[in-house]
């Protein structure tokens, strides 16, 4: 019975991690590496906050780069494109940005990273519900 118990725990506290954790992709964009979090998972509509890791070859991480969010989601029936596009700011060692889904469906995110007039882009859809 006490075994039982402490598995059952154990479970929870797992699940509830599973639960709280972050949506993440991380993904190149050109020779450098893009690390996503979105703190809703899976990304829902409303009020989606981005944070935005940029590291080089050498795992150092960028701060010197301006990062734009553009996301948005193809036109469907009855429904002409939608395109959006958020800014974001450098908060310590990450760029955080502010996205709001307006729907549910599939969106798509492209993360733009611009250094020294290179500009670098990140790409990956997201199923909003
Ligand atoms: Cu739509």
């Amino acid at each position: 019975m006490k075994r039982f118990t402490v598995v059952m725990v154990a479970a929870l506290l797992l699940a509830g991690t599973v639960y709280a954790k972050d949506y993440e992709v991380t993904k190149k964009a050109g020779d450098l590496t893009v690390e996503v979090k979105i703190d809703r998972n899976p990304p829902a509509t409303g009020t989606n906050n981005m944070d935005i890791a940029i590291k080089d070859a050498s795992s150092k991480a960028i701060t010197d780069a301006t990062v734009a969010v553009e996301y948005g989601m193809p036109a469907m029936p009855g429904m002409p494109a939608m395109n959006y596009k958020a800014d974001a700011e450098l908060k310590g060692n990450t760029y955080k940005a502010v996205m709001n889904l307006s729907m549910g469906g599939s969106w798509y995110i492209n993360v733009k990273v611009t250094r020294a007039d290179k500009t670098q882009t990140m790409k990956f859809t997201v199923d909003v519900k």
